[in-house]
């Protein structure tokens, strides 16, 4: 794709807490169609946005003002001005080069585009055993819950129409956030597309994710957001993107 195929544009929203290393190696990544980059800055402690800027010289910088990836994002989110909204992580693990099948998606008809490391395709060389147990119990709750047929709850990687935010209607610090999106889309009657992704291990630095505390803030979105939760309106639907 490129812009004479679309006159969509394209924000990518890149959430970073201590990333310097890994920067070049993802922005080496992405697609030179794309027309914005916001990187939200977790008050890093390294050259992060240094970096960052000596990298992209046109990157717009979003220094967030309270503690998390949910809140990061949503602050990003929030400053994107393009029609399509990207989120990619700053450690390596989510590859730019995906992000056409992400945009394919959404121009081809879904609202919202959702990543998959299950979805026929997609992989993990960085899901241990106990941490794909965990979120395939979660997704399947999710899924037993909401009338969902997601493939993948807790994957970082996930795009839509900047119009549906206030659908979305995100409200959350932690890295619940892709599970608060997953169930928001769904109670919003939005189409959603899996995507199959392929996460590769974190490159540099060590994870900011505690399996037990972060599985357990996921669990509690699910079922919190299950109370006065309207039924799932019959044309939300999962579609493998060709
Ligand atoms: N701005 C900001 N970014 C964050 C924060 N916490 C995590 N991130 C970023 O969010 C992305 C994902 O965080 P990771 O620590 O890699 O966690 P994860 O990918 O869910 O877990 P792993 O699979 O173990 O790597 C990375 O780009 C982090 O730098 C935060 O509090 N603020
Ligand atoms: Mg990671």
């Amino acid at each position: 794709m490129n812009k004479q195929h679309s006159a969509a544009s394209v924000s990518v929203i890149v959430p970073a807490m201590n990333e310097a290393e890994n920067l070049p190696h993802v922005f080496a990544t992405l697609p030179e169609w794309i027309d914005e980059v916001i990187l939200v800055d977790g008050n890093s402690t390294d050259d992060t946005v240094a970096v960052a800027r000596k990298l992209r010289p046109d990157l717009r910088v979003v220094v967030q003002t309270r503690r998390g990836k949910g809140n990061a994002l949503i602050e990003g989110f929030q400053a994107a001005t393009g029609d399509i909204i990207v989120m990619i992580d700053a450690d390596g693990s989510t590859d730019g080069r995906e992000i056409r099948g992400f945009v394919d998606a959404l121009l081809a008809g879904a609202d919202f585009a959702k990543g998959s490391r299950y979805a026929p395709g997609g992989g993990s060389d960085d899901l241990s055993p106990w941490r794909s147990l965990g979120n395939k119990a979660l997704t399947g709750l999710t899924n037993l819950l909401y009338g969902t047929r997601y493939t993948d709850l807790c994957y970082g990687y996930n795009a839509f129409w900047a119009h549906h935010l206030d659908a979305l209607n995100l409200d959350c610090d932690g890295f619940e956030i892709e599970t608060l999106m997953n169930v928001r889309a769904a109670k919003a009657g939005l189409l959603i597309s899996e995507v199959p992704s392929h996460e590769r291990s974190r490159i540099h630095g060590t994870s900011n994710l505690n399996a037990v505390r972060d599985g357990w803030r996921v669990l509690r979105t699910i079922l919190r957001e299950r109370t006065g939760r309207e039924d799932v309106p019959a044309h939300t639907q999962v579609a493998l993107a060709k």
